[in-house]
């Protein structure tokens, strides 16, 4: 006898943890949204196919930023639109994966226009799909490139104008007019028979991928019952009567047995390879020989933060420049505030003997606070057991943190004190390694002209006096 089986496809995490209130088995899409109906087809193919442990997603900014939760699958979250360049990165990075490029109708032929015409061009190895619901769903229901003429969305009260407007997109006629592309077909979800079209359609796309056959592009049309302000029946009607018309269904391009499986070479981010080619030296210049670092201080996720103008991008710098030196891998990553002069600032130094994931110090295990407002945004992220140094020059508070290693240093006294308060930075570096033993202090001050290249030699004097003085701080009151 038949037995039936309802279970989620294995393409589908089991439970979708990653979402807040994970024990609810739902997605947090709205009734009658084509993304779930779309997703279960993804899920249901990777299972079939054989590609669940290959898989890897872009979800992009729309109401589909949390496919995430539901693919049991390696995921990148893009930003708005550039899910195709985020997709091309990885196909590249990792040519035995399929990469999907999941995106809605605002995200690619809007803002990411030109990034998907690209990604096309280049015959990248993606399946990309395309969910046109002709608006933006996620913001509200704002005109979208292939919004209908006369429709009415938020943005354009009284219809569409195509004068005034332009005219809606069509996509697979746009990305068929270039050469590279393997194949590209427009589906739709709008009843049964559709969805069953569609099926195929997401399958084809995913084998090509899976196959290494360039790009695969599938348009669909889809359902966005919040959005259009009608029930889901009546927006299943509206697919069929109103966007049909304007978006034929069908096979706009397939290469079918001509389809070529497109290699790349893979490129390889090695020292002594790319590097030499763009003249880098990535051996460092001078071979400083490491002290004894305590375990804690040998992996160092660093934020520094204050305002502009306090040096915090210059510390960051100087931090990495000189771990660079001892051989360890560094990277830094500014963050500026939207103002100009006197706003925020903050940056991440990573600086550790294996691979950086991460550049970002979301839990840095070292905060250097040089100002106030700094101080209460960071001090809760600093992991437990991790160090904080702050500027107790210009912050008057206590930190709240009892597990954690406290270092009130008076930075900016200490800069005063030289007579220049723009040393600020090389009294963080003297701090640092004196706390953490990772730097010797002589080796700061013999890499200064190097990392002050081109400034005068009272510069540099100055720059030394301000390490060696952070450096004796730590050493004298801790
Ligand atoms: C750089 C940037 N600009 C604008 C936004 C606001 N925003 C979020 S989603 C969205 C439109 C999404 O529409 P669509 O791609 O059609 O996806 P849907 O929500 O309909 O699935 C916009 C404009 C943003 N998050 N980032």
């Amino acid at each position: 006898m038949r037995k039936t089986v309802l279970r989620k496809p294995k393409g589908f995490n089991d439970v979708y943890k990653h979402k807040p209130g994970a024990e609810k088995d739902r997605t947090h899409y709205c009734p009658g949204c084509g993304h779930g109906i779309l997703h279960k087809l993804i899920a249901e193919a990777m299972e079939d196919l054989d590609i669940v442990d290959k898989t890897i997603l872009i979800s992009p900014v729309g109401c589909s930023v949390f496919a995430y939760y539901y693919f049991d699958a390696g995921h990148f979250q893009a930003a708005h639109g550039r899910a195709p360049a985020i997709a091309t990165a990885t196909s590249r990075a990792n040519p035995d994966k399929v990469v999907i490029s999941y995106q809605g109708d605002g995200d690619l032929a809007a803002i990411g226009g030109n990034n998907i015409i690209q990604a096309a061009n280049r015959g990248e190895n993606i399946a990309v799909f395309f969910v046109n619901n002709a608006i933006y769903g996620m913001t509200g229901g704002q005109m979208a490139p292939t919004t209908l003429e006369g429709q009415v969305t938020t943005t354009t009260p009284y219809g569409r104008n195509v004068d005034t407007d332009g005219y809606p997109m069509k996509m697979c006629e746009v990305i068929s007019q270039l050469t590279a592309p393997t194949y590209v077909e427009r589906v739709s979800l709008h009843d049964a028979p559709h969805i069953r079209k569609t099926r195929n359609a997401v399958r084809k796309a995913l084998l090509n991928a899976k196959e290494r056959k360039g790009f695969q592009f599938v348009e669909v049309l889809s359902t966005c019952p919040s959005g259009w302000k009608m029930d889901p029946v009546k927006s299943m009607e509206w697919v069929k009567e109103k966007m049909l018309g304007m978006y034929p269904l069908g096979v706009y391009r397939d290469k079918g047995e001509e389809a070529k499986v497109i290699t790349r070479p893979v490129p390889i981010l090695e020292p002594g390879t790319v590097w030499e080619k763009l003249g880098i030296s990535a051996e460092a210049d001078v071979d400083f020989p490491r002290g004894d670092v305590p375990d804690e201080y040998r992996k160092m996720s660093i934020r520094v933060a204050g305002f502009g103008g306090q040096g915090i991008m210059v510390t960051g710098q100087a931090l990495a420049s000189v771990a660079l030196e001892y051989g360890y891998n560094v990277s830094w990553l500014p963050s500026y505030g939207p103002e100009m002069r006197g706003g925020t600032a903050n940056c991440s130094v990573n600086i550790q003997d294996g691979t950086i994931g991460a550049a970002e110090a979301v839990k840095p295990t070292m905060l250097l606070a040089m100002n106030r407002p700094s101080l209460e945004k960071f001090e809760k992220t600093i992991v437990a057991g991790g160090t904080l140094i702050y500027n107790s020059t210009l912050i008057d508070i206590e930190p709240e943190r009892t597990d954690i290693k406290v270092f009130a240093v008076p930075i900016t006294g200490i800069a005063d004190e030289l007579g220049n308060t723009r040393v600020q930075s090389l009294v963080n570096v003297g701090a640092y390694a004196a706390i953490t033993g990772m730097f010797n202090v002589d080796h700061v001050i013999e890499l200064l002209p190097k990392l002050f290249k081109g400034k005068s030699q009272t510069i540099i004097d100055l720059n030394a006096k301000a390490v060696k003085a952070g450096f004796d701080y730590v050493k004298e009151n801790f």
